[in-house]
């Protein structure tokens, strides 16, 4: 708990939202892709949650919007910053870390290693129908990065929370790539998400908003964790 403790204590200074921790085990850090996989066992991750603007979001209606886009950007350095410092800290307390970038497509439609699984191993939340992360406090308003590493890490929670089966996300998506079925971690994501059609719609359509990258319709129309609808 000391290391949970200490680390969390940072994150939480440095701006993070929410901090997660789990044992991945070394099965789940073989998803990490083959090239970018250590000699070392880093069977422990941290999860790190940076909300997005809730006002920033609600700019998102059937397409995203120039806001939007560098919100994601401004929030994907901070997490890459956090992920760098936390890293800095474990090796200054002897152990290794990988950290993993925040928003890093590598081969096609892969990271180095999904950072939604860690999150959800974490127990701060679980993954809807829309295929993203959904926080217990904010649904898929938030972006995550990882830190894989040996520092130990204490389990807190079981996953839990998650979509409510509304199926906005799978009528509203332009692209129609959500197919509407829950996540079964046994099964492909891509059974929940096209990710072809997802991606190729952004880049057709959404070139001179976020180069093609971003959409955040399935994150806007979510009310999981939309706050703003409660007042
Ligand atoms: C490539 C990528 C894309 C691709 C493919 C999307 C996809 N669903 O994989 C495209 C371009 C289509 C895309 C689109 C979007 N993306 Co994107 N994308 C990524 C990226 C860089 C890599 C994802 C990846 O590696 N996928 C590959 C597969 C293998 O991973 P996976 O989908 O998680 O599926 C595996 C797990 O579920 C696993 N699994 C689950 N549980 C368990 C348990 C065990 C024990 C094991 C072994 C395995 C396992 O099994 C699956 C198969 O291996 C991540 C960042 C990252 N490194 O995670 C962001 C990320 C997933 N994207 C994000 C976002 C927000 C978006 C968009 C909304 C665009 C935008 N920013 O406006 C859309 C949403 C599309 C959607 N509804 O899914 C966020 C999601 C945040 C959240 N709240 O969940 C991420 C996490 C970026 C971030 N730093 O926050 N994206």
């Amino acid at each position: 708990m000391e290391y949970n403790q200490k680390i969390r204590t940072f994150l939480l200074q440095q701006g993070a939202s929410e901090v997660g921790f789990s044992k991945v085990g070394e099965t789940l850090t073989e998803v990490l892709l083959p090239e970018y996989h250590t000699a070392l066992p880093l069977q422990y991750a941290v999860s790190i949650v940076v909300k997005l603007s809730d006002v920033v979001v609600d700019t998102v209606t059937d397409k995203p919007t120039h806001a939007y886009f560098h919100h994601y950007r401004t929030v994907n350095s901070l997490l890459d910053r956090l992920a760098l410092q936390t890293g800095l800290y474990m090796e200054q307390h002897g152990f290794h870390y990988f950290p993993v970038a925040a928003s890093q497509s590598i081969n096609g439609y892969q990271g180095m290693f999904p950072h939604k699984i860690a999150a959800r191993l974490s127990g701060l939340g679980d993954i809807g129908k829309n295929a993203l992360f959904l926080s217990k406090q904010y649904g898929p308003r938030v972006r995550l990065a990882t830190v894989l590493t040996d520092m130990p890490f204490e389990q807190e929670t079981e996953p839990g929370g998650g979509c409510i089966g509304c199926g906005k996300c799978v009528s509203l998506c332009p692209a129609m790539a959500i197919s509407g079925r829950a996540f079964d971690s046994r099964n492909p994501m891509q059974e929940l998400v096209d990710r072809p059609a997802c991606s190729d719609y952004m880049k057709r359509h959404f070139q001179k908003i976020g180069r093609g990258s971003v959409c955040g319709v399935c994150i806007q129309c979510c009310p999981v964790g939309n706050h703003t609808k409660e007042q």
